[in-house]
């Protein structure tokens, strides 16, 4: 019987459960989001696999005729959020945005269906299919001289960061008209992005529109398409796993040992040497952002080492009480409690971890414990503040509860 902290985990994932499918939290975020339900699985997959398997199932009954499977899907009208489903004028099998969200769902199909293959294996074997799909579409759309790139902010997951300052500062939003944000209604304006950075995530939603979400056609002179480590190492981590996943499934894996290949030359690709960091790269003017990000550090979640990644980590571990910091703390960019721009995420922290943990590495155990005492001291906020821990965002927050269930709980049952 679960107890304590681990209830009140499991409750949240109760209390956001739409039937089929998981909210972010109640009133700031209510639609299915792409990500945050594969995270969500993870949780629900410690004490209700079959509802695991069905968040999964309904996030890819969304999936588009030309593999994109969107980072939200809005099942039920709300007008608590802005943009709607009327802004982004989508055509797949139900409303949704136009772009996608990092692929973690591959992983953790694999690693639901480690936890319990006899359950998973019919779930999983309908799934792999739509994962290719969805990775090609990456790969096909996407990719630039390896690295996986995004045509929007929200693409990343990652809002706000100062990763993508530079390639924001050349879409001039003047056209953009008025519109109304409700996020700002249900969160404190100072940990939520500016004003300046909503006018072009509007304008970016109104070109993809205006091109009817014509891949090929919005590619064409994009001033946004910026190569990212987070898309590029979620990619390369969730290819690797359906990967094994197919073998032990006998399904067909052919080509993806090139696909893999290539992920790992567009990894490399990512690294700034002068920076001696993993970094994003504006396709283009080929401008590094010069920052690192908690995205810098996924390298080991892909299976890459890294010396001189390691030297940073040593670093900002240090300059944070509760690592990681989405921006590096000795950047005159960060703001501690501003979203993307320096909070700690837990989603982050444990694929950081555990791609730590994997290579034997001690700072993965260190991140583990301070997002347990994050969370066990602050409550399952969407974010936290780095220097003091306090909570920040949304409350009551799905991936937050996952992450503890899944991972920072010293009752999680990890596959
Ligand atoms: C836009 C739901 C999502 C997360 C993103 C996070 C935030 C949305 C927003 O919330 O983005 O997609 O309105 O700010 O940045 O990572 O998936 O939790």
């Amino acid at each position: 019987m679960a107890t304590g902290l681990d209830s009140q985990a499991q409750d949240i994932l109760r209390t956001n459960d739409r039937g089929g499918y998981t909210v972010p939290t109640a009133g700031l975020y209510p639609y299915q989001w792409n990500w945050d339900s594969a995270f969500a699985a993870l949780g629900f997959a410690q004490f209700d696999m079959d509802r695991a398997w069905v968040e999964l199932e309904t996030l890819f009954a969304g999936q588009w005729d030309d593999g994109m499977v969107p980072h939200i899907l809005h099942h039920v009208v709300n007008p608590g959020y802005f943009p709607g489903p009327e802004v982004w004028g989508c055509n797949g099998p139900s409303p949704s945005s136009g772009i996608s969200q990092p692929p973690v769902a591959g992983t953790i199909v694999r690693k639901i269906y480690d936890l319990d293959p006899v359950v998973g294996e019919a779930r999983a074997r309908r799934l792999f299919p739509k994962l290719r799909r969805w990775h090609d579409w990456f790969l096909k759309w996407r990719s630039h001289e390896g690295a996986i790139c995004i045509t929007h902010p929200w693409e990343s997951g990652r809002d706000n960061t100062p990763d993508w300052d530079g390639a924001m500062a050349r879409i001039d939003p003047k056209d953009v008209g008025e519109y109304d944000r409700r996020d700002t209604s249900h969160v404190d304006n100072a940990m939520r992005p500016t004003r300046y950075d909503y006018d072009r995530y509007i304008w970016l939603v109104q070109r993809g529109r205006r091109l009817g979400w014509d891949q090929a056609q919005m590619a064409e002179d994009n001033p946004f398409f910026v190569a990212d480590p987070t898309m590029t190492f979620t990619l390369l981590r969730s290819h690797r796993d359906i990967l094994a996943l197919g073998e032990a499934l006998s399904e067909d894996v052919a080509g993806m040992a090139d696909d893999i290949a290539q992920l790992e030359a567009g990894a490399e690709s990512l690294w700034n040497n002068d920076l001696q960091s993993y970094d994003v790269r504006d396709t283009v003017n080929g401008a590094w952002a010069n920052c690192i990000s908690n995205a810098s550090f996924l390298n080991w979640y892909a299976g890459i080492p890294s010396d001189g990644q390691a030297k940073h980590l040593d670093r900002i571990m240090d300059l944070a009480k509760y690592p990681l910091p989405s921006h590096d703390p000795a950047s005159p960019k960060f703001e501690p409690k501003r979203y993307w721009r320096g909070p700690t995420w837990s989603m982050m922290n444990m694929m950081i971890g555990e791609g730590l943990i994997a290579f034997g590495l001690p700072q993965g155990e260190r991140l583990r414990d301070a997002t347990m005492r994050l969370i066990r001291d602050h409550g399952f906020s969407e974010y936290f503040d780095p220097t003091d821990g306090s909570p920040a965002g949304g409350q009551s927050f799905t991936w937050t509860a996952a992450i503890w269930l899944a991972w920072a709980s010293p009752n999680a049952r990890r596959a």
